[in-house]
């Protein structure tokens, strides 16, 4: 088995958790800048201010519908220490992090700009030049050392200003700052930038980079979508229009999810909580609402605030192709009590030391899966295992674990591709540079074939070094992914 040679093997990255540079050269401030640094045990914070003053802390945005308590304003506060702010300073080392990338034999990069630095608040009607020049040279730099460029528009966060003065994804407004960001985008890089993903992990996104500084219940989290997907519908027309050739997916954040047993009532609600995350890129990719959205909305209690012309602006902006992070595989049963993201213990695998289960098949599963049903070409954008990494006396780091996690998941990808039919355009790792774990804040948690000189608290050279797996990957890219099967 062989990928095609215009299969596209690369990494994925996000910006606030990679490149840092927070305040640097006209950046304005970002939803994630708020977010402390954490751990399983103690998650991740927001810090807010009351009006009286006081400083609080609210659980991370990306996990807490609950969002900041009412009256509270974002706030940085000097005693806590922000992973985003320095996140690995990619911002300085975007050469060198790019060299060992092309080193290695990728062809794809995918990463997100940020839109903050390029509108700082959201609202101006005047992009931010060194914001552009930034990108500018950053793509320019990619294109010549081989590498297809992905862009994510929107990974999960949002000018704080948006955030704070129109509840984020709540207004319609915030679509209109959205387009008017897209459109800077489609014109400064769109002769060089074919792949876009519009919106990061979109069943996902809540909290404050969905609503603001607004309480995420049903009834706003589920507007804040519909606002998302007028925006992504009407950012891939205009990218159609801009850009001809140009590919268009938003990311889901996918698992393989299976009953826990083959009781009627496991199986049923099984396929209703499937439901509650195709949801939302049945919706993008089909350009339309699926038959079941009345009743889940109806269940939650939900009235959707649409107006006359969404239906069409959703029909005119369906995605060209699926991209997805995969990561781990879910157990659903009428007991489950926590959400489909995590759901019940899976006795039949092992998990990550993050107690993520591993599981391989589910890769195939659901690439098979998507595939039936959008018949769309699909793109596996994050994928990947973190893992504390350990520096050898001889300054090595043997990450054997992240190797066999590979091997068995890009396996079961080839098989998906070679055997299944499943038309697949590529495979960005997540991350092929370590960088701050985006629901613990950790650095400790390590996914890179690049390991990075930097602990949870921001101390550290900066320095890279490659793992084990990076000259493992080399080869499997060199070979086309040949190399995967002479292993075992
Ligand atoms: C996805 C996000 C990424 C990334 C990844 C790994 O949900 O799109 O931004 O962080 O998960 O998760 P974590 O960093 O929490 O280990």
């Amino acid at each position: 088995m062989k990928t095609p040679k215009e299969f596209l093997w690369g990494g994925a990255t996000a910006d606030f958790q990679f490149d840092g540079g927070c305040q640097e050269d006209g950046r304005g401030l970002s939803t994630h800048d708020f977010e402390t640094d954490g751990s399983v045990e103690h998650p991740r914070c927001i810090t807010y201010r009351m009006p009286d003053g006081s400083i609080g802390l609210a659980r991370s945005s990306f996990f807490n519908p609950e969002s900041l308590p009412d009256g509270a304003e974002p706030c940085l506060d000097a005693q806590y220490y922000y992973p985003s702010h320095k996140a690995v300073d990619h911002y300085h080392h975007w050469k060198e992090d790019l060299r060992l990338l092309a080193e290695m034999g990728c062809n794809v990069y995918r990463f997100s700009i940020c839109w903050s630095r390029i509108f700082p608040t959201g609202e101006e009607t005047e992009p931010n030049q060194a914001g552009l020049d930034f990108y500018d040279a950053l793509i320019d730099e990619m294109i010549r050392l081989g590498m297809e460029p992905l862009i994510t528009i929107h990974h999960d966060e949002l000018p704080v200003y948006l955030a704070e003065h129109y509840d984020g994804w709540s207004s319609r407004h915030t679509i209109d700052c959205y387009l008017r960001y897209c459109k800077v985008l489609f014109s400064r890089y769109g002769s060089k930038c074919r792949y876009w993903l519009t919106f990061n992990e979109i069943n996902a996104v809540r909290g404050f980079a969905a609503c603001g500084t607004h309480k995420c219940d049903n009834q706003t989290h589920y507007n804040a979508v519909h606002n998302m997907f007028l925006a992504s519908a009407q950012a891939v027309k205009l990218g159609h229009e801009m850009m001809p050739g140009s590919m268009f997916g938003a990311m889901y954040a996918s698992s393989a999810i299976y009953p826990a047993t083959c009781k009627p009532e496991d199986v049923f609600c099984h396929m209703q909580q499937r439901r509650e995350t195709y949801y939302f890129i049945d919706t993008m990719a089909r350009g339309q609402y699926p038959s079941y959205a009345a009743d889940l909305l109806r269940r939650r209690d939900v009235t959707l605030h649409t107006q006359p012309g969404d239906d069409e602006i959703l029909a005119a902006g369906a995605l060209d192709f699926i991209s997805f992070s995969y990561y781990r595989s879910n157990v659903i049963s009428t007991e489950t009590r926590v959400n489909v993201i995590s759901g019940d213990p899976n006795p039949y695998l092992e998990s990550t030391p993050w107690g993520w289960p591993v599981d391989p098949i589910g890769l195939r599963y659901v690439l098979n899966e998507f595939y039936d049903r959008y018949q769309k070409p699909l793109f596996i954008v994050e994928n990947g295992l973190g893992a504390v990494d350990t520096i050898e006396a001889d300054g090595s780091i043997q990450d054997d674990y992240r190797i066999s996690f590979l091997r068995d998941h890009l396996r079961e990808m080839m098989k998906a591709m070679c055997q299944d039919g499943v038309e697949l355009l590529g495979y960005t790792m997540w991350a092929p540079i370590d960088l701050v774990s985006l629901s613990t804040g950790e650095m400790k948690k390590r996914y890179g074939w690049i390991y990075v000189d930097m602990d949870d608290k921001g101390n550290g050279t900066l320095e890279r070094r490659k793992k084990k797996s990076y000259d493992w990957m080399h080869q499997v890219i060199a070979t086309q992914g040949e190399s995967l099967w002479a292993q075992d």
